[in-house]
């Protein structure tokens, strides 16, 4: 599985960065986002060292379907039970801080916050 030594989200999926996760298997990590912009906020990234959407091919379709489709299941499991937001920043243009692919999911009663303003 290709892997980036520096890169954070990669030492998170090896242990050598503590998360607190919600969901693990062969693919993908879930763990909730260190900086909460909603009640409900946690992030889903495939294990492989994607850096963004556009270096996307279909060897990671299996990936990030799983990503797709855990989202509403761990949303309802952390308690967003009345919908949730997905979003995926890619590069500069959209506010990627971190380069390893991460869909943001964010719910609970105010969701919307600050996360599509914020950095303007
Ligand atoms: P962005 O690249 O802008 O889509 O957002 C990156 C998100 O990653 C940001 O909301 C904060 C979160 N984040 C950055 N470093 C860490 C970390 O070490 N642990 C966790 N849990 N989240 C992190």
């Amino acid at each position: 599985m290709n892997q980036d030594a520096n890169c954070i989200f990669c030492r998170i999926v090896r242990g050598e960065i503590p998360s607190n996760k919600l969901h693990e298997d062969e693919n993908v990590l879930a763990f909730h986002d260190v900086r909460p912009q909603a009640p409900v906020h946690f992030l889903i990234i495939p294990k492989e060292h994607v850096a963004t959407l556009y270096d996307a091919g279909t060897a990671q379709q299996h990936a990030f379907g799983r990503m797709l489709v855990l989202a509403g299941e761990l949303a309802r499991k952390a308690g967003a039970t009345d919908g949730f937001r997905t979003i995926i920043n890619t590069g500069k243009v959209g506010h990627q801080e971190v380069y390893h692919v991460h869909m943001h999911v964010l719910g609970g009663p105010e969701p919307l916050g600050s996360m599509l303003q914020r950095k303007k």
